[in-house]
């Protein structure tokens, strides 16, 4: 009997590094993955987002940008910085794109909403083994 709940909750474990492994966005790593020391001697990447103005109106340009820093210092040398940005409550708007590095550590993309509503808006940012993925949400008005 035991041995039934070894196996299942091995199973589990099993399913869990599987998850995530597979929510790493997909983005390939450089570093070959087994190198632990690595993640702990390095210090933690931050990604800072924000845009203007605030509250979007549709059809007018919004500024978003995500700042990345390593302890106080600018990471100007992200390998991949991209926004996602999906509207609530309709799936078809939905869309991938890639920052434009704006040097000083700040990654930006100018946005045209054609719709009111909420959207989600997640910057995705990779440096080196690193990945981090702060979201928050836009509301744009008419
Ligand atoms: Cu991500």
């Amino acid at each position: 009997m035991t041995d039934m709940k070894n196996k299942s909750f091995l199973t589990v474990v099993g399913v869990i590094i599987l998850v995530f492994i597979l929510s790493g966005c997909g983005s390939s790593s450089k570093s070959d993955g087994m190198d632990m020391d690595m993640g702990a001697m390095t210090d933690p990447i931050t990604a800072e987002l924000s845009w203007s103005p605030q509250t979007a109106k549709v059809n007018e340009k919004v500024h978003i940008q995500v700042i990345v820093k390593q302890k106080d210092t600018n990471v100007d040398k992200a390998d991949e910085v991209m926004f996602e940005i999906s509207k609530e409550g309709d799936s078809s708007q939905h869309e991938k794109v890639a920052a434009t590095n704006s040097g000083d550590g700040k990654f930006t993309l100018d946005k045209t909403f054609t719709s009111a509503g909420t959207y989600s808006i997640t910057s995705h940012v990779t440096v080196g083994p690193q990945h981090t993925m702060p979201t928050k949400k836009l509301i744009v008005t008419n």
